[in-house]
């Protein structure tokens, strides 16, 4: 349970293998710029950065006209990830794991779950990220590492770490949407998984659909794997992401998100992606990154 496990691993992804815009790869960087250790620490965390993963830059690399790009590579960053996550969490740590394009994630939640067992996921975004090797519009595995979580999609994606699927629908949230592609939203509604799009929380607020959401996620499991990709905020807060769409969370929702996190005690790994750096202004998304991180682990006020 995150609320009495006081020590953190910090794991750096610096890959952009997975989407188009070049920078990316530069996200674990700004973030640990931003000061992820020292605030951590403040708050009373035993903090462990075990570095970066070691990511082949796409240049060094030979682009095959195979549909989705540098699929070989992202399994093998991937693969190394899931192992670092999974015995992070065997040996008493939470993992933070610093990306990084999306596709990262497709290795976070395979660790965790091998970890951990039954996992619950929310997973904040803009997008669906449940496209497959089928319906891919773009080729970019970032589009698709929910999917393949659920088992649906390419079997280099989905058979990671031996078992599939590694999540199941019913306890899988994805919370902020407002850029589906029609055929993800067609998967999404055949899944069954759950989904609170921005309308949502325009309706019902972020406390509501947050307290939603852990329910629907800790229904039966042993955790929540949390993957916050930063282009769920608004550009405004979080402008140095690769595919920003407007009308994302406001500062505060994106803090109340994670305090109402905070205080279940729920979460027990977690991804924060997209960070891009050349695309933002004096690193205002790194910092967004880890001032959601202290919220989410605690940061009290009063
Ligand atoms: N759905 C589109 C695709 O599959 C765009 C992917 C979105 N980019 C992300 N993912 N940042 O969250 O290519
Ligand atoms: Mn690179
Ligand atoms: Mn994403
Ligand atoms: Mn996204």
């Amino acid at each position: 349970n995150q609320s009495n496990n006081k020590r953190l691993r910090v794991i750096g992804v610096p890959s952009d293998l997975g989407q188009g815009r070049r920078g990316v790869d530069m996200g674990p960087s700004a973030i640990r710029y931003a000061g992820l250790s020292d605030r951590l620490k403040e708050l009373g965390y035993e903090v462990q950065d075990l570095g970066n993963i070691d990511v082949p830059t796409p240049e060094s690399r030979v682009q095959g006209l195979e549909k989705l790009k540098y699929l070989d590579q992202v399994r093998v960053v991937c693969d190394e990830l899931r192992v670092l996550v999974r015995d992070a969490l065997q040996e008493g740590f939470l993992p933070i794991v610093l990306g990084g394009d999306h596709s990262l994630s497709i290795g976070s939640v395979a660790g965790a779950v091998e970890a951990r067992g039954n996992l619950g996921c929310i997973w904040f975004d803009a997008h669906g990220d449940m496209n497959t090797d089928e319906t891919t519009p773009s080729g970019n595995i970032h589009g698709m590492p929910l999917a393949a979580s659920l088992g649906l999609g390419h079997t280099d994606l989905v058979s990671l770490g031996g078992f599939s699927p590694k999540l199941q629908a019913k306890n899988v949230v994805l919370v902020g949407a407002r850029s589906i592609d029609d055929e993800e939203r067609r998967l999404i509604r055949e899944s069954g998984m759950h989904v609170f799009t921005m309308a949502d929380v325009d309706e019902m607020g972020i406390s509501v659909v947050m307290h939603k959401a852990i329910e629907l996620a800790s229904q039966g499991t042993k955790g929540v794997h949390l993957s916050v990709d930063l282009d769920a905020l608004d550009p405004m807060y979080a402008p140095g992401v690769g595919t920003a769409v407007n009308g994302g969370f406001t500062y505060r929702e994106g803090h109340l998100a994670m305090e109402v996190l905070a205080a279940s005690g729920c979460v027990t790994s977690v991804d924060f992606v997209e960070v891009n750096p050349i695309l933002d202004l004096q690193n205002r998304t790194g910092q967004m990154a880890v001032e959601l991180a202290s919220s989410l682990l605690g940061l009290t006020v009063m």
